[in-house]
């Protein structure tokens, strides 16, 4: 075989070790092979030398040309091969030390029930609310009597009431805190209590435990008007900048005159849906009851006049509402039992 013929038979052998190598460590190894002090091409290159004088331009020319394009190409090779071992190193060996020693721990989230009431807060305090925490435990005086309800009111009753005593009980709304708040602090007063409630009531819509919401404004010169404006403000902050409310005439205790109050469905257009059929959220009146209110009962504040609440010189209003029946409203939730079974499937739905 010619040197000529060699040269071109190395070079092709060193090319498909070459392209056989996987790492840069076995590509190394081809080098020395092919171009280390012991290897054949080097050699070749060294016995030009001692062939006939007009041969060793061509042949020398051939060899060098070859050892130059086998280091070209291995150089290259070896930066490749360099390039993706490090980057599956960084992938494989990757450390974040920002990350704590122990596994995070599950992450949980607020009940629906507290993130409601937080909501609800939230618009009061923008308002210029303050909130009230009270005794879930009462005495009759401030749950009952304070609160106008004559000697025969039915929640009164044993049957309607948990009773601890004569004249203690859970009590079954938040507005004994109120009258402890008009107490506590002379007009103006802008109070808002939300806390659980007690009444002995067990159905699909009713639990002997829930959740309300009571506020409770007095200053000079508070009218009918004042207390639409902030429900307004109310149902338009919780459903929706489009919503309206109406009131409609009612009996509380404690307030006179009393509404209920109504906010426009957000789930229609006048009742009927997009595709024709009645509004179920609404029953097709295009109105939902969302809560109770009213100016506040003059034999209310007679209770609290020696702290400046003459039904003479100061008036208010009040309003109530179930925590539940606005969060069942605003999120679709067709059950209240499912504030309480505390089943994963449901809470998790509300981050
Ligand atoms: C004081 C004076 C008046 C609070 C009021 C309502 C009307 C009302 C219900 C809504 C649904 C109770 O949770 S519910 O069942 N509440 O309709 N609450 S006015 O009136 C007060 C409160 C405190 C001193």
């Amino acid at each position: 075989m010619s040197i000529s013929d060699k040269i071109i038979e190395l070079q092709a052998a060193a090319e498909a070790a070459m392209a056989k190598a996987s790492t840069t460590a076995a590509l190394e190894d081809v080098r020395v092979e092919f171009l280390g002090r012991k290897a054949e091409l080097p050699n070749l290159l060294r016995g030009v030398a001692e062939l006939p004088p007009q041969e060793r331009g061509a042949v020398g020319k051939a060899a060098n040309e070859a050892r130059k394009s086998l280091e070209r190409q291995l150089d290259q090779k070896a930066g490749q091969l360099a390039v993706a071992e490090l980057d599956t190193r960084l992938e494989q060996d990757r450390v974040d030390v920002t990350l704590p020693a122990d596994p995070l721990p599950a992450i949980g989230r607020l009940h629906l029930i507290t993130q409601t009431r937080r909501e609800i807060e939230d618009v009061f305090i923008g308002l210029g609310y303050a909130i009230a925490d009270g005794p879930e435990v009462e005495t009759v005086y401030y749950n009952f009597d304070a609160l106008n309800h004559d000697a025969t009111h039915p929640a009164r009753a044993w049957t309607d009431t948990f009773y601890i005593s004569d004249d203690v009980l859970l009590r079954t709304h938040t507005s004994p805190m109120q009258v402890r708040s008009m107490e506590l602090q002379k007009p103006p007063i802008y109070v808002i209590v939300p806390g659980r409630v007690y009444r002995r009531d067990s159905d699909i819509t009713h639990t002997p435990q829930f959740h309300q919401i009571e506020g409770l404004a007095v200053d000079e010169g508070i009218t009918l008007t004042d207390l639409k404006g902030t429900l307004l403000t109310f149902a338009r902050a919780i459903f929706g900048p489009e919503r309206e409310i109406r009131l409609r005439p009612h009996f509380f205790p404690f307030t006179e005159p009393s509404v209920e109050v109504d906010v426009s469905c957000f789930n229609c257009h006048n009742g009927v849906l997009d595709n024709g059929d009645r509004c179920g959220l609404c029953k097709g009146t295009a109105w939902i009851e969302i809560l109770g209110s009213g100016m506040v009962d003059p034999n209310v504040l007679l209770h609290v006049k020696d702290n400046g609440y003459d039904p003479e010189t100061v008036q208010g209003f009040a309003f109530g509402m179930g925590i539940e029946r606005i969060a069942m409203l605003k999120h679709g939730v067709t059950d209240l039992r499912l504030f309480y079974d505390n089943d994963i499937r449901f809470l998790e739905q509300f981050a």
